[in-house]
């Protein structure tokens, strides 16, 4: 296991590198670049030179996340296959840097949905929340407009200015696309990339729809153990893995997630933990990471990923604004790294247990 924490690059992020390399045990950061379009190619001097800049800092790029896929690869344009060649040299470039790890996520139109961005927790702190009723509210094409004012200035990942402009355009191009067509397109783009991931052992990770159901209408793909078990034997491949993310697949209480883990060695290549506090089946808000703070048991989950000998990086995900910071919400510094340091103990509690044999 190594600890990370997601990075958005000097021009985009509020945290700065040298910040990140004082938390204790933190060794590695998650980036990308930001200002990429689905679809475009990475090239491989602009790889370069971010990772002559996290690796000036002390630090090393664990993974990207995430080279996003284009609506195009999902609905499975005229434009798919000059998208997926894209994304292949993007892949090869990657490869060339010594970079070996890939997130991705396969949701139509909106990454992950939240319907509050400040919500006041009775600790004074802020948290990301969502709630059906709102989503049940909201015309689609408000939804981020409904939650911008509520982003500190900062661009939230997945939820793009450019693309959020015409977002009546990608609901019209996901008209016809149920999950059993969504899941083709993505089996058609995984094939498609594994020649490459395998010479350049890229372990793709995909991450779930969070949250685990369908939003607007929009099929949702990534949501269970038995999905989750379906795409990995449809492209039965190591590089293609999962990012076991507590806070999406948690978002259904049905799933559990120990279980999960345990059902998935050697794919999961990425874990993303955070807690929720729920106030109803559909209703729930992000707490901070400790277990008594929300509703999951991190000590079962970081045991399962233990376990299973879990090798990848994990990050803190999301965590509360609190002392005052003026951050991209879920993503301040103060929060994630005391979830960086809580998700370390218990990994050392669980090592040496294991190893004294108790
Ligand atoms: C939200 C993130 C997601 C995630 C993507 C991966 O904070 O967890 O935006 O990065 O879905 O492609």
């Amino acid at each position: 296991m190594e600890m990370t924490l997601r990075w958005y690059g000097s021009k985009f992020d509020t945290v700065k590198l040298w910040q990140i390399r004082q938390i204790p045990g933190v060794t590695g950061v998650i980036t990308m670049l930001y200002d990429k379009q689905p679809g475009e190619v990475w090239h491989q001097d602009e790889i370069h030179a971010l990772k002559e800049e996290v690796e000036a800092a002390g630090l090393k790029i664990a993974g990207i996340e995430s080279v996003n896929v284009s609506d195009a690869i999902k609905v499975g344009t005229a434009e798919r296959d000059q998208h997926i060649a894209n994304y292949i040299e993007s892949l090869e470039n990657l490869g060339k840097e010594d970079i070996h790890l890939v997130a991705y996520n396969f949701m139509p139109v909106f990454d992950w949905t939240r319907t509050e961005l400040a919500r006041v927790r009775p600790d004074g702190s802020t948290v990301l929340a969502y709630t059906q009723e709102a989503v049940d509210a909201i015309d689609p094409e408000k939804m981020f407009e409904s939650i911008s004012g509520e982003m500190n200035g900062t661009v939230m990942p997945g939820w793009e200015p450019e693309r959020m402009a015409h977002v009546k355009e990608l609901f019209e191009m996901y008209k016809d696309i149920d999950e059993e067509k969504l899941f083709e397109n993505l089996v058609y783009f995984l094939k498609a990339i594994m020649p490459v991931c395998n010479k350049y052992d890229i372990k793709m990770a995909i991450h779930p729809d969070d949250p685990a159901w369908s939003v607007f209408g929009l099929p949702r793909i990534i949501t269970n153990k038995e999905n989750l078990l379906r795409m990995m034997k449809a492209v039965d491949d190591v590089h293609n893995g999962i990012t076991f993310c507590t806070g999406s697949l948690g978002t259904n209480l049905g799933n559990d997630l120990p279980d999960i883990i345990r059902s998935l060695p050697g794919r999961i290549h990425f874990a993303h933990i955070r807690n929720l506090q729920f106030h109803s089946p559909t209703n729930f808000e992000e707490s901070a990471h400790l277990s008594s703070d929300g509703t999951f048991d991190m000590y079962e989950i970081v045991k399962a990923l233990y376990d299973i000998g879990f090798e990848g990086p994990i990050r803190p995900d999301h965590g509360r604004m609190i002392w005052g910071e003026v951050a991209m919400p879920g993503y301040g510094l103060y929060d994630r790294a005391l979830g960086a340091t809580y998700i370390n103990g218990l990994w050392e509690a669980i090592d040496k247990a294991s190893k004294r044999g108790i």
